[in-house]
């Protein structure tokens, strides 16, 4: 069965002056960019549980779109599933996208009988296998939701029961069978109810304590069933639940740092869960690429009225630009790019799919782009090798070096009497120089 009968063939790249609508502007896969093509630079991902699941339901209203794929998931929930399963691979081989990504949930309904949820999720591991081989459409992370089930109400790695502790375990060992099964580039733990409501009924340390457990028995026995990937954190500060443990990227690498986990474990960053924590999507970039951990992207966006995860479609191509600096300075990902977005409630055609991604491939190829004429340019790096010139010779590079004593560094300012003026920071300059590469002739 065809699920998406208007678009006729794989959508194509036409240009920034192309008006069809279902047509890449700039996103063009094999154009080379830096010595890459825009394909490598950026392994698109479709999010199982937004494009294929969400229909639209918030906090007020119900379904706005039809997610069924024409079958009754009720009635008949592997058929659903596998209908599922065709209209994702449909959708991908349409936009031209090579990877996915799923919660085990997103794969099967959910059952409370861990047993049944086994069983159908080999059933579905089969068949997801079959349709990878014949269309080379490939996964780019697992996970299992160890969050939406009533059983997670107080966490599952962070729960006070171990039993619930045990399910989850129990899910993730099912899920990273998945992911080896179906050759997944990385596994991605993100920690929706891992965290508290109130320290006042909560042991914070132990709840710690048991979450890098989690993880460190995950990482063995990935290892120990030939799981050669990533595992990646996504940091979230908060919602769910009103504190996350793995509130940021600085906060999710140390914990990770102080129990020996930084060797498997990367970052996956979202670009809505970054300005939930106060950071711009580009800072927590930056922090994950300077410890030598940023893996992943969820490539979405929030919104400057709403403080909470809307999840939007990426059309900021000022943000994006800033993300594609630093993920190409960072010579690219180990992961990819998750569109963990979803159409907004009333955009509920099918469609509204196709537009959606197509506004975020271009988006980020806009970026790509712009990251690459910024770079060539070379002003602002220049500008920024200079800002630091005295940290290169004399007292300077022997700080650098971590070669001086804080005697040494008083000494010389003691010598110089009085500080010299550090230099402007010239952002406005920098600002104009930058829309000057971004805009160009008018
Ligand atoms: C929730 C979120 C998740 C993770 C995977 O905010 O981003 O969908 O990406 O569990
Ligand atoms: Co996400």
């Amino acid at each position: 069965m065809e699920f998406f009968p208007f678009v006729k063939e794989k959508i194509l790249f036409k240009g920034p002056e192309a008006k069809e609508a279902f047509a890449f502007k700039y996103y063009d896969a094999d154009r080379v960019v830096l010595g890459k093509t825009m394909k490598e630079w950026l392994p698109f991902a479709m999010s199982w549980w937004h494009n294929l699941g969400a229909a639209g339901t918030d906090m007020f209203g119900g379904n706005t779109m039809d997610k069924s794929w024409g079958v009754d998931k009720e009635k008949d929930p592997m058929g659903y599933a596998k209908a599922k399963v065709d209209a994702g691979f449909e959708f991908m081989q349409k936009m031209g996208i090579e990877y996915y990504c799923f919660h085990d949930v997103d794969l099967v309904p959910e059952c409370d009988d861990i047993t049944v949820m086994y069983e159908r999720l080999d059933e579905i591991g089969e068949y997801l296998l079959k349709k990878q081989q014949e269309t080379g459409i490939k996964l780019l992370w697992a996970t299992s939701n160890c969050f939406g089930h009533r059983r997670y109400m107080n966490g599952a790695g962070s729960s006070n029961s171990a039993e619930v502790y045990c399910f989850a375990a129990a899910q993730i060992k099912k899920a990273l069978e998945l992911c080896v099964k179906l050759g997944g580039k990385g596994y991605v733990f993100w920690g929706g109810r891992e965290g508290y409501e109130t320290l006042l009924n909560t042991d914070m340390k132990a709840e710690l304590e048991h979450i890098a457990q989690l993880f460190t028995m995950a990482r063995d026995y990935g290892r120990k069933i030939g799981f050669t990937g990533k595992f990646y954190i996504e940091p979230k500060p908060k919602e769910p639940t009103k504190h996350q443990y793995d509130f940021d990227s600085a906060t999710a690498i140390g914990f990770l740092k102080a129990h020996g986990l930084e060797n498997d474990f990367q970052m996956n960053i979202e670009a809505n869960h970054a300005t939930l924590a106060g950071h711009t999507f580009q800072h927590e970039l930056r922090v994950s690429a300077d410890a030598g951990m940023l893996g992943s992207i969820d490539a979405n966006e929030g919104d400057f009225l709403l403080g909470w995860d809307v999840d939007r479609f990426p059309a900021d191509v000022y943000s994006a630009t800033f993300a594609m600096l630093e993920v190409v300075r960072a010579g690219g990902l180990t992961g990819g790019f998750n569109f963990d977005s979803k159409n907004r409630r009333a955009s509920n055609t099918y469609e509204d799919m196709f537009h959606a991604f197509i506004l975020g491939m271009d988006t980020f190829a806009l970026g790509l782009l712009n990251a690459a004429a910024i770079i060539e340019d070379g002003r602002i790096d220049e500008f920024v090798k200079a800002r630091y010139a005295t940290f290169h010779e004399g007292i300077g590079a022997k700080i650098d070096a971590k070669q001086a004593t804080l005697e040494e560094c008083a000494a010389y300012a003691l010598d110089k009497k009085v500080c010299a003026d550090p230099g402007s920071g010239a952002e406005e300059k920098y600002q104009e120089i930058l829309n000057q590469i971004l805009f160009g002739k008018k």
